[in-house]
């Protein structure tokens, strides 16, 4: 009769504790879409600390999530697998999803801090009065080298990096509008250009690169640069900013041919679940405050006059990453080609990248 009784207890002990782990586990996996948030952003682009914050402020549980490129961004957001509350798409990105219908419109009133943005960043062409999308961070594309490996000399030219003594000296950021880009700008031809003659000369100008290309990377090219594994990288303008915090001899030049200039936005794709939460995001990053920490943490240039205030001069006065209208209205803003020229843009990218292996 011990022995059942004893039996039975155990059996109890073991039902109880399992009971209350999967209640307890319910309760963490299982928050209803009201009191979590899903943001979907590029990879080193936001303070972690800001993210407590605004859990703290709010409640909210965040689930945070990261892309590399525009067109992973599009296509893992068109699938609907997983549903995002607030996504950060560049420019052209947020026009094809306009036009693919993946995106809600925004509710201004609940985004007081806009007030805050410089509006020499608001109702662009991608986004007629920020109907679906607000400014988050912006930049330039260009070039960061060490002038040191390089014996002094001074890189002003897309031309420069075919120059024979840089074998093996050359990473590139792993993305097909960037270094498609960089083929056609070094030929003079636009970083929109659609005409087949042009994207294929910019093909087989980018495939006499590929000695001098080291490697094609994702952010860890700013420890490679910083590290000195290269003399040389294509970068976005925050990125060189960052390396050249950790590395003082390094600069960042916009090539004289031409570059990109880019915004990237925050939206509220289609599926969100916490509509409300997202905008309250949106609102929290665009607080002076925040988007000033945030600036200084990430490295990439503000759209927030208020946060410019908040920051280091030789942050804020520095042209290389805060140039003016006159300066960047000689940069061009990539345009939305269509999905077909943009699938024949990835396609040459693909073709590149297979040829440098
Ligand atoms: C951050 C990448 C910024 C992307 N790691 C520029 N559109």
């Amino acid at each position: 009769m011990k022995n059942l009784i004893r039996a039975f207890a155990a059996i109890m002990i073991v039902a109880v504790v399992l009971l209350f782990t999967t209640s307890r586990l319910n309760s963490s996996q299982g928050f209803s879409s009201k009191d979590t948030l899903t943001v979907y952003n590029w990879g080193d682009y936001i303070d972690p600390d800001l993210i407590k914050k605004f859990e703290k402020q709010t409640g909210l549980k965040v689930i945070y999530q990261t892309f590399d490129s525009n067109e992973a961004m599009m296509t893992k957001i068109a699938q609907g697998g997983t549903t995002f509350d607030v996504a950060v798409p560049s420019e052209y990105a947020i026009s094809k999803m306009k036009e693919d219908d993946l995106l809600l419109p925004l509710d201004h009133a609940k985004i007081p801090n806009l007030k805050y943005i410089d509006p020499r960043f608001l109702n662009l062409s991608f986004d007629k009065n920020n109907q679906y999308s607000i400014p988050y961070f912006w930049g330039t594309v260009g070039i960061v080298y060490n002038p040191e490996m390089l014996g002094g000399k001074k890189i002003t030219s897309w031309n420069d990096l075919w120059d024979k003594s840089l074998k093996n000296q050359i990473l590139l950021v792993d993305g097909a509008r960037e270094v498609m880009g960089m083929g056609l700008n070094s030929l003079h031809y636009s970083l929109n250009d659609t005409n087949e003659e042009h994207l294929k000369e910019a093909k087989k100008k980018l495939d006499r690169l590929t000695p001098n290309i080291k490697a094609i990377v994702g952010d860890e090219i700013k420890m490679l640069l910083a590290n000195e594994e290269a003399a040389i990288g294509l970068v976005w303008s925050g990125d060189a900013a960052e390396i050249m915090w950790e590395n003082e001899k390094l600069d960042y030049v916009v090539p004289k041919e031409g570059s990109n200039l880019w915004f990237d936005n925050m939206v509220i794709p289609k599926t969100a679940k916490n509509i409300k939460g997202a905008h309250e995001f949106i609102n929290f990053m665009l607080d002076p405050k925040n988007a000033a920490q945030n600036t200084e943490y990430v490295g990439y240039s503000t759209p927030n006059k208020k946060a410019l205030q908040y920051l280091p001069k030789d942050i804020s006065k520095d042209t290389r990453f805060y140039p003016d209208s006159e300066m960047t209205s000689k940069l061009e803003v990539y345009e939305n080609l269509g999905k077909k020229m943009l699938a024949h843009y990835n396609e040459l990218f693909l073709e590149f990248k297979m040829h440098k292996k």
